[in-house]
């Protein structure tokens, strides 16, 4: 079976926007003068919770506080996570966060062999947009068939919700289909949709469990950027991960099936 589409995760995995999304929430609540500040090493923790607005909820959550309290920020949430994107996607608009090496280049080269691209994200879709056009310009977002994110559906990752709804307006079986990602929460999404998955972590996620990952890589290199000990290490045929390698040891996995029908946000 040939592979006519790569789906791909944004955060972490096309580009390294975490230290961004941290800087944003830090700036929102400034905004909301709420007293709250994300380092890093709380930021690692709070990323187990995929999606903005559950993130801020699951940190309220922790907060030494009344219930009457708990409830009054908890009504907050979304103007808060509203105050956010508009930092984020004023930072990254700004072309502040380049693309991860070998991610331009696959793009094009699944294009070139007329094989589709879409999204299947957590995030926001302005995020999506603002990152796409400030890296890709005007053609970013044609580029793509399908941008499934944010809350398109209602559950999350790890939920396989938006790798099936990504599977479903691209009208693929799995089998046709290739994720990538960069974190736990990720690849247990993708599995769950029934999709051969590479993985690529980063600073946020190098420690994560990537059990059931079908290739992980350090990053998808490129020519300019080559993977050390490759051709002959996880890859066979370049220091770099070409969509012909992917096509073929994808096409060439057994079947794959997936699980439970989609739960759509009306
Ligand atoms: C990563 C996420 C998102 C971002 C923050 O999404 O879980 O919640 O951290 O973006 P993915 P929002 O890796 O699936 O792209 O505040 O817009 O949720
Ligand atoms: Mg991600």
């Amino acid at each position: 079976m040939s592979i006519e589409a790569l789906i791909f995760d944004v955060d972490g995995t096309i580009a390294d926007t975490e230290e961004a999304h941290r800087v944003a929430f830090n700036l929102a609540f400034e905004r909301y003068r709420l007293g709250w500040n994300w380092e890093p090493g709380e930021y690692r923790e709070l990323l187990k919770v995929t999606g903005g607005k559950e993130r801020i909820t699951s940190y309220i959550d922790t907060l030494p506080i009344g219930e009457a309290e708990r409830r009054r920020l908890g009504k907050l949430v979304p103007d808060i996570h509203a105050e956010k994107t508009r930092f984020y996607s004023a930072y990254v608009g700004d072309g502040t966060v380049p693309l991860r090496s070998g991610v331009v280049r696959l793009f094009d080269e699944a294009l070139g062999a007329g094989c589709k691209l879409a999204i299947a994200s957590t995030t926001t879709a302005v995020n999506v947009d603002a990152l796409l056009h400030s890296t890709l310009g005007a053609r970013g977002l044609d580029m793509f068939t399908v941008i499934a994110c944010g809350d398109q559906v209602r559950a999350k990752k790890p939920a396989p919700d938006i790798y099936k709804l990504a599977l479903h307006e691209l009208g693929l079986e799995p089998d046709h289909a290739v994720a990538f990602e960069d974190s736990s929460n990720g690849l247990r999404s993708a599995l769950g949709a029934g999709l051969w998955t590479v993985v690529t972590p980063n600073f946020w996620t190098e420690d994560h469990n990537f059990d059931g990952a079908s290739l992980l890589l350090p990053h998808l290199g490129d020519p300019a950027h080559p993977l050390r000990d490759e051709p002959g290490g996880r890859l066979q045929t370049r220091a770099w991960l070409t969509f012909d390698e992917i096509e073929r040891r994808a096409s060439s996995a057994g079947s794959r099936t997936a699980s439970r029908p989609i739960e759509r946000r009306p």
